[in-house]
């Protein structure tokens, strides 16, 4: 059966930062999208055997036909979904923006727990100041609404529904994606040593789901969310890696986020540089 958009999706997609509209890519589209997915992984291994996306997808024109990318950015469906989930000032794709998630060549791998928006501040530089620009635009939806498109079936992104409601950690919330030595022991294991070792980090995170998506599914979320991506050469992957962007001027808290971010670490940094006196 045809997607269609029912409203529930609402309330799901405001309540547990998630929401998939199944099937919505038809087959033929896919069929489509794979033969140009799978030049892009091949593409991508030739750069990073580990790469987990060839991005954007506006910048390989000549190498990857960008009809059918065109196609998907245009789908009556999505179109509609769109407008109906978060309104008409929304963008469903752009192919200068769009990624092409892949699996790895040789080892798996996992980027680890995170929350993309504020993954880059440490926590000791979330002061006052910060905290309350962070207010300012935690639960306006004209910001940080990611997607991933799967052509493939796709299992790989694990997600805690819910945790976009708050921008405070709960004991467990860590993020260990900056943890250098745990990357560097996951490459040196054997493949199913690191698999496992891959898989049980992201069990061991408190709330954590494991999102199934079939081929053609959009699942549209908030990245500010708890979420993680978790690899294996043997799981096939071809996902379009978007968003949906506001295309009106966006509300000063989220235009200035990435300057007040950088002014919150120099802040730390120079709380840092002074010295302790008692
Ligand atoms: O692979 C995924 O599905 C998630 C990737 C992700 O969270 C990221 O690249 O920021
Ligand atoms: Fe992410």
């Amino acid at each position: 059966m045809a997607f269609r958009f029912e409203d529930w999706m609402i309330n799901h997609y405001l309540q547990q930062g998630y929401v998939v509209f199944r099937g919505v890519v038809p087959p033929s589209l896919c069929d489509d999208l794979r033969r140009e997915i799978d030049k892009a992984r091949d593409m991508a291994h030739a750069i990073n055997p580990q790469a987990q996306r060839l991005q954007p997808v506006a910048k390989y024109e000549g190498q990857i036909d960008q009809k059918p990318f065109q196609d998907y950015c245009d789908l009556p469906a999505l179109r509609d979904a769109i407008d109906r989930l978060l309104g008409p000032d929304f963008t469903t794709g752009q192919r200068s923006m769009m990624g092409i998630f892949v699996e790895p060549r040789d080892q798996p791998w996992t980027i680890g727990w995170h929350r993309d928006g504020v993954v880059e501040v440490p926590l000791e530089a979330q002061d006052e100041e910060l905290r309350l620009a962070m207010d300012e635009f935690w639960h306006d939806l004209r910001g940080w609404n990611q997607v991933n498109c799967a052509i493939y079936a796709d299992s790989c992104t694990w997600y805690v529904p819910g945790s976009h409601l708050r921008s405070r950690d709960l004991p467990g919330e860590k993020q260990y994606n900056t943890d250098k030595e745990i990357n560097t022991r996951i490459a040196a294991m054997s493949p199913a040593e690191a698999e496992r070792k891959c898989l049980d980090l992201c069990h061991r995170f408190p709330g954590a789901v494991q999102m199934h998506l079939g081929p053609g599914d959009y699942m549209l979320y908030r990245q500010l969310a708890w979420h993680n991506g978790n690899y294996t050469p043997w799981a096939r992957r071809g996902t379009i890696h978007d968003g949906a962007f506001y295309t009106k001027p966006l509300p000063p808290a989220i235009a200035k986020w990435q300057e007040t971010k950088k002014a919150a670490v120099a802040r730390m940094n120079a709380r840092q540089a002074v010295p302790v006196t008692v």
